[in-house]
């Protein structure tokens, strides 16, 4: 096993190994864990700390906030709007970017969350998490506009996800490879549990919900069929099956073990690309994956190469065992 060493530590080693982290994106990360932690402590208690059911309101997307949702997104703002680390902050709860406000130091990070991923998974007890993602701002003007956040997956300076399962795991890249840290209860912070992950370039497992099949395009039911005819059919293996409703969830899976992970579009929403978000769903998960060996695309493209257009622009998304997720996207090439 790694040997048992603090976020802390692990930051400020990686700052002496690699010159690109500068003291605020270091200060942002420890920041960004602490918030995971207060949302883990709320997500634990449950139906004894009041948070679980529906906060009666909606967000942009026309989705029923849970109460967990709106807490999760208040502590990630209250944590990092005074550190003078952040310029601004975009939230899947939030219609409009969150400038940190005046009567505190702006920093030059931006900083792109799901507060709370996997929502229908809050009241029954599965995991659920948080995912973000953090940007540079543009130097080019002084005001910070939702514009500075439309940059491509590639240019995110650091990604992560908390899960909030039967341990609470924190899961980074700077860039440098995937690292995973555990919450220590006792101690109340976060220790690295593995480094350098890797994920097989291979799998048997596949991720989709197969409730969506009839309304899936060619390719994918193509490439569901193939692996649904196990060993007798044409990939001569017999695959797995999991699906978590938690991208969270689902994707740590894939990291830890491998797999393929697809929400791709389909015919209920014919205009919308897909159902996931791009800026703060699809771009930290890709780049984790990819940071880990594995591969992420929308099925034609690189998912980190996307220009995004809006703030809570959706995408179609394929991700995980590099192999897998290159013969999806073959498939979907060809049918074009
Ligand atoms: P959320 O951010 O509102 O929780 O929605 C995103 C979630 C993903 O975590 C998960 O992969 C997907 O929605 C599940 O969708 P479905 O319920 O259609 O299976
Ligand atoms: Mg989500």
């Amino acid at each position: 096993m790694t040997k048992p060493i603090s976020l802390t530590r692990y930051l400020i080693e990686q700052q002496r190994q690699y010159q690109h982290i500068p003291d605020q994106l270091r200060l942002l990360l420890e920041v960004v864990a602490r918030a995971c932690k207060g949302i883990s402590h709320a997500v634990n208690k449950g139906a004894l700390g009041g948070v679980l059911g529906s906060a009666g309101s909606e967000n942009v997307q026309g989705e029923v906030q849970k109460k967990l949702d709106i807490i999760a997104n208040d502590v990630l703002i209250e944590a990092n709007e005074w550190g003078g680390h952040l310029a601004a902050m975009a939230s899947e709860e939030m219609e409009d970017i969150y400038t940190v406000p005046k009567r505190y130091p702006q920093g030059e990070y931006l900083l792109v969350f799901d507060p709370l991923d996997g929502s229908s998974n809050i009241d029954v007890n599965v995991s659920i998490g948080t995912i973000f993602s953090v940007l540079q701002k543009n130097h080019d003007h002084a005001e910070v506009t939702a514009d500075d956040f439309l940059q491509p997956g590639s240019r995110q300076v650091a990604a992560g996800y908390c899960v909030y399962g039967p341990q609470t795991t924190l899961v980074l890249t700077l860039g440098n490879g995937v690292a995973m840290f555990t919450l220590d209860r006792e101690q109340g912070s976060f220790v690295l549990t593995q480094e350098n992950v890797q994920i097989p370039e291979d799998t048997k497992e596949f991720a989709i919900n197969m409730s969506n099949y009839r309304h899936w395009d060619e390719p994918v039911k193509r490439y569901i069929d193939e692996c649904l005819q196990g060993a007798q059919g044409p990939r001569g293996k017999n695959f797995n099956m999991r699906w978590i409703a938690s991208m969270v969830a689902d994707v740590h899976r894939i990291i830890t073990r491998g797999g393929i992970f697809m929400y791709p579009w389909d015919q209920r929403e014919p205009n919308k690309p897909g159902k996931l978000r791009l800026l703060y769903e699809a771009n930290p998960m890709s780049w984790l994956i990819e940071q880990a060996g594995g591969a992420a695309t929308n099925g034609r493209q690189r998912i980190l190469d996307v220009q995004p257009q809006s703030l809570h622009e959706r995408v179609s998304v394929v991700l995980g065992s590099r192999n897998e997720v290159e013969r999806v996207t073959r498939y979907h090439l060809e049918a074009t």
